[in-house]
């Protein structure tokens, strides 16, 4: 089209979709949640969820993603190619109406519904709007189609470009630096995200690329990939556990025109772990899908542990929480017009899904029961052994709970506690050893930091009984020092925070691997146990100086062996003996003028803030680094080795 064309064909409508985009620029977090790294990353999987779509309705079988040299991403797939016909009441292209119109995505396909979809659901135009430049290019009916923006805005109409011998759909965005606060993606985010589509997507393969190349100059790629689906996604999540029965139960079935599909099994840990999906989405807070779920198991398992007399003979009450120790599951069901309620927008609230996975769940688990009766047993068997490790972990947190003596809140003994009660002014270091809790109690600011030293290692809760955790004197002191009780009459392990002292617990450790292993401990106890600290952003690990360099009176401090190389290139010529460097193996080697001005000091100290980016690859991750199985750990520590140059 001509450039006199363009300007006559947007009209009063396109102004329209220019105020529209332009909201979007104005306001990106209400479009995609927030503006830093993970938007950043939320533009992929927008863009990655419309092939996902094309590939639910049975057009598309492969997806490329790409991580490009400058940091912008592409994404290819081989479905039928957004139409690039005119749109009747646009007048003008589909595929422009798709890149430009808010909530335009898939719209004009009568007949299938968007089932995938981010977690906003905005579709591909606020992606567009968000980048400083986007390239959209068709291959359909023979021919090859292209149109550029810039800030959501076309540079020109679709046009002609060539000729194709496949169909499909490719497009290149460029995140607007201007607008997010981070701009380098990181591909173990987008990786762990592609992987769980694999798994909730049987059949598709997506492949990553990073065409950033790193310091050997290697090129990162993967392919995502599953036949099985969800009966994989639990295997792979139970991978470096030990298995209770060596089955996983997998449904896959249509009720009433929802898709359903769980898989579940049993392990011998303590821990719960269920992971649910709706449209692809994680729904981390539960829902009704979740509910359903929980019933069935509940009731189906308790009906067979009755009937084969189990129970009678334990003598032992049984409740809900029991049927789920040990057990990993994967829920991910397909709703058409899904209300999403709560906190973070992430829980189910369709009533009519509870009683669908319900009456799924309960057949299918009903029929394993009775085709497997040795299975069948060691679970029942393994459900009572919870309830009676439930009761003895009862009599432990009450203990933990119990008031002291004199009154008042019985702080643990080796906390130093701050004068400030202010919970929103206060933070709680744990520091590792009691000599660098010293240091800490000097060095720190009274008012709003506390001191918690911790012996050494913490107790492993990844492989101890849930009693255990609870009767560990560090784990208590945890507990005690934050406030935080565990229990109400309805739900043992509900987390009550209502009485937390301090908005910031922040993890101090040694710069060296016993530290990143106490670093590890600590995390899964929280992840395990106080996962809502994590959630609510409260938990923080301090970034204590590597190095402190000298050359004369000139001192710096260094986190990184960049840091120090750049201190060695200005001030020793490049020549390392020139200078003084001093490697901090320790806390304990620092004074406490040290530790506060480098760490401490909220002035001018690095704290990296703990969330957790995907639930089911943490409960992985934490599983495997924690469990028994070595070799899969090696290869993670060999792959993210921070501290194995330093430590050498
Ligand atoms: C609606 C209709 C048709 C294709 C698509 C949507 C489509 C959208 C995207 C987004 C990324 N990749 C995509 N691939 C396809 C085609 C309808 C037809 O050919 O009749």
């Amino acid at each position: 089209m001509s450039e006199q064309n363009k300007e006559t064909s947007y009209s009063a409508k396109n102004i329209q979709v220019l105020e529209g985009l332009e909201a979007v620029r104005k306001r990106p977090a209400m479009y995609i949640g927030d503006i830093s790294e993970r938007g950043l990353h939320h533009l992929v999987y927008e863009v990655v969820d419309n092939s996902i779509d094309e590939a639910l309705a049975g057009y598309c079988k492969n997806i490329k993603v790409d991580i490009l040299e400058d940091n912008s991403i592409s994404v290819e797939d081989d479905g039928r190619g957004i139409p690039v016909d005119l749109h009747e009441k646009e007048k003008k292209s589909a595929l422009e109406v798709v890149m430009t119109v808010l909530h335009a995505g898939g719209k004009f396909d009568k007949g299938t519904y968007k089932v995938s979809g981010g977690l906003h659901g905005v579709g591909v135009s606020c992606v567009n709007a968000l980048s400083t430049k986007l390239v959209a290019e068709v291959c359909r009916g023979g021919k090859r189609y292209i149109q550029e923006y810039a800030c959501g805005k076309p540079l020109y109409a679709v046009k002609e470009v060539g000729t194709a011998d496949k169909t499909g759909t490719k497009v290149t965005f460029h995140p607007d630096s201007s607008i997010f606060t981070e701009t380098v993606y990181k591909y173990d985010i987008l990786a762990n995200r592609l992987r769980d589509l694999a798994y909730l997507n049987a059949g598709i393969r997506i492949t990553l690329t990073d065409h950033r190349a790193d310091a050997e100059g290697n090129m990162r790629s993967d392919v995502f990939h599953s036949e099985r689906g969800l009966g994989e996604f639990v295997e792979y999540l139970d991978s470096t556990r030990e298995h209770l029965i060596p089955d996983v139960i997998h449904i896959n079935t249509d009720k009433y025109g929802t898709p359903v599909e769980v898989a579940m099994t049993y392990n011998t840990s303590y821990n719960e772990n269920i992971h649910s999906y709706v449209n692809n989405i994680n729904t981390i807070e539960g829902g009704t899908h979740v509910t359903g779920f929980r019933m069935a198991l509940t009731r189906t398992l308790k009906k067979y542990a009755e009937d084969s007399k189990m129970l009678e003979k334990a003598k032992v009450e049984i409740n809900g929480d029991d049927f789920r120790e040990g057990l990993t599951a994967v829920i991910s069901v397909k709703v058409a017009e899904p209300q999403f309620e709560g906190q973070t927008k992430t829980k189910l609230g369709n009533d009519e899904v509870s009683g669908i996975v319900q009456q799924a769940v309960g057949e299918a688990l009903t029929n394993y029961l009775e085709e497997h009766p040795k299975e069948a047993r060691m679970i029942v068997d393994k459900v009572i052994l919870a309830a009676r490790a439930r009761i003895a972990a009862r009599k432990a947190r009450d203990l933990v709970q119990r008031k002291s003596p004199m009154g008042g809140a019985g702080l643990p003994g080796k906390l130093a506690d701050c004068s400030d009660k202010n919970p929103e002014n206060c933070e709680l270091f744990l520091v590792e050893g009691d000599s660098a809790g010293g240091t800490a109690k000097q060095g720190r600011n009274r008012m709003t930091q506390a001191i918690l030293p911790l012996r050494g290692k913490i107790l492993n809760v990844e492989k101890a009984m849930p009693h255990k955790v609870l009767e560990s004197e560090e784990i208590k002191n945890i507990y005690t020092a934050l406030g935080v009780t565990i229990g109400t009459e309805d739900d043992a392990k509900a987390l009550n925070m209502e009485k937390l002292r301090y908005h910031k617990v922040i993890i101090m450790t040694d710069a060296d691997v016993d530290g990143s292993h106490i670093d590890t401990l600590i995390l899964t106890f929280f992840f395990r146990h106080m996962r809502e600290l994590i959630e609510k952003g409260y938990v923080y690990i301090a970034a204590p100086p590597l190095y402190l360099c000298k050359k004369g009176n000139v001192e710096e401090y260094c986190w990184t062996d960049q840091q120090k190389q750049a201190f060695v290139d200005k001030y020793g010529s490049g020549n390392e003996s020139s200078v003084n460097i001093q490697r901090y193996k320790g806390l304990g080697e620092m004074s406490a003028e040290q530790l506060w001005s480098t760490t401490m000091n909220p002035e001018n100290r690095t704290l990296r803030q703990v969330s957790i980016e995907n639930v089911a690859q943490a409960d992985y991750t934490f599983s495997m680094l924690m469990g028994d199985d070595v070799a899969p750990r090696r290869q993670f520590i060999e792959e993210n080795a921070t501290y194995a140059t330093i430590d050498t």
